[in-house]
């Protein structure tokens, strides 16, 4: 079987690629304003069926989301069958396709792609596909819709939705009927799905007091709504900045991006939360989670991904031995070098901490190793993986009192509230939960598990972002020459001070981050570094 050349050209026509502008597929897929995206979207269609004839008819994602960017921002990524990232070596070919000036050079680069790659284009494909609630999303779906058409493969419409309920649904297909399967192939799926298992957590604990949830304006407003219905009385969820069709506001003062970058309450918070309650922000797309609290002073504490991991993991350790099969079953941790230095140093004192570079997959993939792996960036977007074989000794492991019965179960309870295929913030919200209601833990509580060292990121915008090369995890520089040097020696004129800097994948600036004992230092550090930078 060959393409269908005439009704790519055909559709393709219809999407021609912008002059002048280089589009890449970097460590979120595609993103760049809403408004170039349209040709992206059809050649991602195109590249989706071609990946899910190469992996026999596997079902592929592809979610349309710009997280937590601006609301003209917009962006697709590919989801791979088990509802991970898509595999690394493709995306240099994403790119190239991307890239492909008209629709004749187009279809000459799918033609060589299926010859290189091998592709068997009498295979089968499918895609499922989801969006966000940004206003471009429908024609960029619509878009995305004529590359599926143009490349013969079947396409499943999931609606608006949030990235992680994307992912499940991938995983979902793929596995159903087998012996991994991973739950019904459906958002409601979903939501019973983990609400169960949170219900069965939480079964004869008290009450948990009522949790504000931000929405950041965004999609996770809709599931953090259902999520209310399906978990009832458990917990009481009081969902805010929820205006999902107000035009603008789209992580706009507010959000886990505005609430970690800013450190800062959400404004649109101010006159509700009260001193000693607790409440998250989830991010545009509804993957990445921060809590915080008012302390009895109004002063404002921000619990990010550092502590949530720190707090998971510590009850997931604790559970393991209440099981007895803490012998078993050991767990990791994952950080990049935007973990505080608070949190890398109680953690490491306690558990294997394994420091990797930005980037979910970068995580996963290096969470994947230990036997609980749990990872979570700073920014809150994490999750815990429990490997194939401790899914199994779980299953198989007979406890031997009624109280390792019950910490068994509970163990197993929570391979079920994680969606262990990415970052979830609701899902992640329900874990911290859990533990929260286990331990009678307030924020205030939670947060003295370790201190946080005073931090700043900034942004600086350089000519030419790509001539700073990294090294150890991208804690150091290896490029331009001379600049680390130059890095090192201001880092030692501060107490307790460490910086670095690195170019984002997904903007065009390079980001700074320092951190110091005192927090005008660890300010005048950044602004410092930046200034070497610029
Ligand atoms: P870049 O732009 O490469 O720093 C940002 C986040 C990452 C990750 C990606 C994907 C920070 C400092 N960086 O990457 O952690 O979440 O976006 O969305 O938060
Ligand atoms: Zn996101």
């Amino acid at each position: 079987m060959s393409l269908q050349v005439d009704l790519i050209k055909q559709l393709s026509d219809l999407h021609p690629k912008p002059e002048h502008i280089h589009f890449q597929y970097g460590t979120a897929g595609f993103r760049t304003l809403g408004s170039v995206l349209d040709s992206v979207m059809f050649r991602v269609g195109v590249l989706a069926g071609l990946r899910s004839k190469r992996l026999d008819g596997k079902t592929i994602g592809v979610m349309v989301t710009a997280s937590h960017n601006p609301e003209p921002d917009n962006g697709v990524k590919l989801v791979d069958p088990r509802g991970e990232m898509l595999e690394n070596s493709w995306e240099v070919h994403a790119t190239t396709l991307a890239n492909a000036p008209t629709s004749e050079a187009f279809i000459e680069a799918v033609d060589a792609f299926v010859k290189t790659m091998r592709i068997d284009l009498s295979k089968p494909a499918k895609v499922v596909y989801a969006r966000d609630t940004r206003p471009s999303g429908p024609a960029l779906v619509a878009a995305l819709e004529d590359g599926i058409k143009a490349i013969g493969a079947e396409g499943r419409d999931a609606g608006v939705t949030s990235t992680p309920v994307l992912h499940y649904l991938v995983r979902a297909i793929n596995t159903k009927g087998t012996k991994d399967a991973y739950g019904e192939d459906s958002e409601e799926g979903y939501l019973e799905k983990l609400s169960a298992a949170y219900k069965k957590l939480v079964a004869g604990k008290a009450a948990s007091p009522p949790l504000l949830v931000d929405c950041a304006n965004g999609v996770g407003a809709q599931v953090a709504y259902k999520f209310a219905e399906y978990i009832g009385d458990t917990l009481q969820l009081i969902p805010v900045n929820t205006a999902t069709t107000t035009p603008g506001a789209l992580n706009n003062g507010c959000g886990a991006d505005f609430v970690k970058t800013s450190q800062k309450l959400p404004p649109s918070l101010a006159s509700t939360l009260k001193p000693g309650q607790r409440a998250c922000s989830l991010d545009g797309d509804a993957d990445r989670l921060i809590y915080f609290y008012l302390d009895g002073r109004g002063q404002f504490h921000m619990l990010d991904g550092d502590k949530i991991a720190a707090l998971v993991a510590a009850f997931i350790v604790e559970l393991t031995k209440a099981a007895g099969i803490d012998d078993q079953i050991k767990v990791g941790i994952v950080q990049t070098a935007y973990a505080n230095g608070g949190s890398t140093k109680y953690l490491s004192e306690r558990l294997p901490v394994k420091c990797v570079p930005t980037g979910v997959k970068h995580l996963h993939h290096a969470a994947e190793k230990y036997d609980v792996g749990v990872y979570f960036e700073a920014n809150g977007h994490g999750t815990v993986l429990f490997s194939p074989e401790s899914l199994d000794k779980l299953a198989q492991h007979q406890p031997s009192t009624p109280a390792q019965s019950t910490a068994l179960n509970h163990i197993i309870n929570l391979t079920n509230v994680i969606n262990q295929t990415v970052g979830d913030a609701l899902s992640d919200m329900l874990l911290v939960e859990v533990v929260l209601a286990h331990k009678s833990y307030s924020g205030e509580e939670w947060d003295s598990l370790y201190v946080d060292l005073p931090n700043r990121l900034v942004k600086v915008v350089v000519a030419d972002r790509n001539i700073f090369k990294t090294e150890d995890a991208e804690r150091r520089l290896v490029s331009p020459p001379g600049l680390q040097v130059k890095i090192d020696e201001l880092v030692r004129r501060y107490e307790g001070g460490r910086a670095f800097v690195r170019p984002s994948g997904t903007e065009d600036v390079v980001r700074v981050y320092a951190e110091a004992t005192l927090r005008t230092q660890a300010d005048e550090l950044a602004y410092r570094v930046a200034g070497l930078v610029y």
